[in-house]
């Protein structure tokens, strides 16, 4: 009885430090605005703070109010997140085929096919040998828009060369079996080839001309960055070509500039998406503290490294450690601290909320950003899958109106409205 009456004690003592504690934390958090749990059972806030509270790397101000850390927005639609799949190594890239599935892209150099409901899977084969060291790999793949009538697929990768490498893109036949990829025909090489494991980009996106955006890293290192400014060169680009790899013809004619070459000075592109009116925009890697999210034009020049919001990881400035110059073009939003995104895609499914917001799947930022964008402008951002504590390394707005995110860990992530 004495025990018993003993713990009767302890759990009352218990419970009222537990509502001591409740009332505080809710004393606390309505100072920050108000603190709840979501259906999915994700903590909330719901103040209009940006989810960033950690300071920044740099004190490079922004060109215009607005350009980071914009007002925190949340998502009211219930949602479900679940894992499809898992185990499929390191994918890199998540894409639809016309029925639905999903071809993914392994770093090593396979791709799979994955059913709609991620149970079955099957291994295609034939692409080239790629040098997976470091950041590369068989990287992005999509489906010629004539897919459904050619069967063509195009792809990025890092092609092992000499001593040393450089991101190609590539173009083969899924056989009928969907096993194997034929013919395999590499149709760009974007050089100087460089003895190196970073920063080759690459996402493609084709344009409603048919005609193919590649992004390209300018491979990390102090000899080759410069080379983003140097027009002569591929590396830190976006590009645009044919389905052959010649120059897309409507590019920008400036002298000096490779035929080839769409806009230039940029780091490492890892997120290229097509919003609905045919702008295309583009996230890269930015060093410490300069994530950058821009919208693309013909002919620009987007500044790395001669402008920067972030600093070396050395915490040393780059350059004369600013950020605007007259000439370069600012993003149209950047993060510092950084957040790392990889794969993007702008929001076409079913949750009416998410309408053309750009989702963003982050690395080391571990979760997908969500950005309300206006009159291209960010007017919200919020944070989504923290909890989850995952890689996001590419992030897909499928055909059956879900969102799907792939994990360097290895899963696909479904998010669809409850
Ligand atoms: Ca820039």
């Amino acid at each position: 009885m004495i025990e018993v009456n003993l713990n009767k004690y302890f759990l009352m003592k218990n419970l009222l430090y537990t509502f001591s504690a409740l009332a505080l934390m809710t004393i606390f958090s309505c100072k920050n605005g108000t603190q709840g749990q979501n259906k999915t059972g994700e903590i909330v806030n719901n103040n209009a703070e940006n989810p960033e509270t950690s300071s920044r790397n740099t004190n490079i101000a922004p060109a215009f109010d607005g350009q980071t850390r914009i007002k925190g927005v949340q998502t009211k639609t219930p949602y479900k997140v679940e894992v499809i799949a898992e185990n499929l190594g390191r994918p890199w890239s998540v894409n639809n085929l016309p029925d639905g599935r999903f071809i993914i892209t392994e770093k090593s150099g396979f791709a799979y096919i994955l059913s709609l409901d991620g149970k079955n899977s099957k291994k295609v084969s034939g692409f080239p040998t790629v040098d997976s060291r470091g950041q590369g790999g068989l990287l992005d793949i999509v489906l010629d828009p004539n897919f459904s009538t050619n069967r063509m697929v195009f792809w990025s990768f890092s092609e092992p060369y000499q001593n040393g490498n450089h991101t190609a893109v590539a173009k083969g036949k899924l056989s009928a079996d969907e096993t194997k990829i034929e013919n395999p025909v590499v149709i760009f090489r974007a050089t100087p080839t460089y003895d190196g494991r970073l920063h080759y980009g690459s996402r493609l996106v084709f344009d409603s001309d048919g005609n193919l955006f590649v992004s390209t890293g300018e491979r990390s290192d102090k000899e080759t960055r410069p080379l983003a400014q140097d027009q002569n060169s591929y590396l830190g680009k976006i590009l645009k070509i044919t389905k052959d790899g010649k120059p897309a013809p409507e590019n920008p004619k400036i002298k000096g500039w490779k035929p080839e070459i769409y806009s230039t000075g940029h780091r490492n592109p890892q997120g290229l998406a097509m919003d609905e009116k045919g702008q295309l925009w583009e996230a890269e890697m930015g060093p410490k503290g300069g994530d950058e999210l821009n919208l693309i034009q013909a002919g620009k020049n987007y500044g790395w490294p001669t402008i920067t919001y972030g600093e070396e990881y050395s915490s040393f400035k780059i350059g004369d450690g600013i950020g605007q110059k007259t000439g370069l073009e600012q993003p149209v939003y950047f993060w510092d601290p950084s957040i790392s995104m990889s794969g993007i895609d702008f929001y076409k499914g079913n949750i009416a909320e998410w309408k053309n917001n750009l989702f963003l799947g982050c690395l080391s930022g571990e979760k997908i950003i969500r950005l309300v964008i206006e009159n291209n402008k960010v007017i919200g951002e919020e944070w989504l899958l923290a909890d989850k504590k995952e890689r996001f390394r590419d992030v897909l707005s499928a055909i059956d109106g879900n969102l799907y995110g792939i994990t360097d860990s290895g899963k696909l992530y479904k998010i669809s409205k409850k």
